[in-house]
């Protein structure tokens, strides 16, 4: 924990930082960490205990590479406030959850700080750019502190912040569990093991219409769908998992989509309804649905956004990124392979 009034020194010993009264080199220690985005197969949506994040239903989501956000994390006693810049400008409207966060991470008596953070994609626009700030944000933070926590401690606290942001302190493939008393993550498969890609195609930019904490509180409260949703989802985490053991896309595809569109229904049957849907959103579907009729193994995912996620392998990208790219009002496609999950890039 950095306390207010102590004075930090390096440690060359290499074993992080250390808090003795006696050395007299003061050091800031900003740290710089990377996250990549996870696009979820088999859906988070729903929570059973709102208050410390605890998901209703387990997830299994797949780790991007090429997507990514880095965020720096300077404590500063001289800051009067702490200071959030996002993408080069100043935040105020995320700044409370950042400031929660690293109060998790660093203690509430920390010193101020200046986050900033920059992302190569759209964010606040259903490419999950909430996971990868958060994920690269208590990496960050954590070196910053000087402390040196795991990675499992790591996605407790990231996922207290934001529930899918837990998925992207791993890489590969993961799965959020739905038990326990906290939050727990686990990879069932490395991305070198089955290395999928990601064609994203982008057909709306700017922020969704309701974000995902409270869209899923109103389905949980109104919803239906919810209750079965909720109970029919260990059978999907169960199948999905058996068809990555197996590496087996044709029942992982079945799967994901199932559970995509069931997701989806249980927004639409809720009261306000939420439709994340637009007409090119329904149209990139179809580009899907046409390529799998000439029998290119491809899928698609969407998630609390109108963007539309193909996932398939290496052979047919080409493919999919052609098809999205011909499909009217699609405004950009984006592609990415799978990786790694969170990392510290830089600690001075
Ligand atoms: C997912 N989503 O599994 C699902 C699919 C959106 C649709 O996880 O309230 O932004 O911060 O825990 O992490 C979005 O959820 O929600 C999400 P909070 P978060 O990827």
């Amino acid at each position: 924990m950095l306390n207010k009034g102590i004075q930090r020194t390096r440690n060359y010993a290499g074993l992080g930082y250390n808090s003795r009264p006696f050395c007299v080199a003061i050091e800031p220690m900003p740290a710089t960490a990377r996250a990549q985005p996870n696009i979820a197969l088999i859906k988070y949506w729903g929570k059973r205990d709102s208050h410390r994040n605890l998901p209703a239903v387990g997830s299994i989501s797949i780790t991007l590479a090429d997507l990514f956000t880095t965020m720096r994390v300077e404590f500063d006693d001289s800051l009067r406030d702490d200071l959030l810049i996002v993408n080069g400008r100043a935040n105020e409207e995320m700044l409370p959850r950042i400031r929660r966060c690293l109060d998790r991470v660093a203690g509430a008596h920390r010193h101020p700080a200046r986050i900033d953070s920059a992302s190569n994609f759209p964010i606040a626009a259903g490419l999950a750019s909430s996971a990868s700030a958060f994920a690269a944000l208590v990496v960050a933070a954590d070196a910053a502190a000087g402390q040196k926590h795991d990675t499992a401690h790591l996605a407790r606290l990231a996922g207290s912040a934001s529930g899918s942001a837990a998925r992207s302190l791993y890489g590969g493939y993961a799965e959020l569990e739905n038990s326990g008393d906290d939050i727990a993550v686990r990879c069932l498969r490395s991305a070198a093991d089955w290395p999928l890609r990601v064609v994203v195609a982008i057909t709306a930019l700017g922020p969704k219409p309701v974000g995902s904490t409270a869209a899923m509180e109103i389905s949980r409260k109104t919803s239906p769908f919810y209750s079965r949703w909720v109970e029919q989802q260990p059978l999907d985490l169960a199948e999905a998992g058996n068809a990555i053991a197996e590496r087996d896309f044709a029942k992982l595809a079945a799967i994901a989509e199932h559970n995509c569109l069931k997701m989806h229904s249980v927004m639409w049957g809720s009261r306000p309804p939420m439709i994340y849907w637009n007409s090119v959103t329904l149209a990139c579907m179809q580009a899907v649905r046409e390529l799998q009729s000439q029998g290119v193994a491809v899928f698609f995912t969407i998630d609390a956004g109108p963007q539309v996620k193909a996932i398939c392998e290496s052979a047919d990208e080409s493919r999919v990124r052609d098809a999205f790219a011909a499909t009217s009002g699609v405004k950009d496609v984006l592609a990415s392979g799978l990786g790694d999950g969170a990392a510290l890039i830089a600690n001075d």
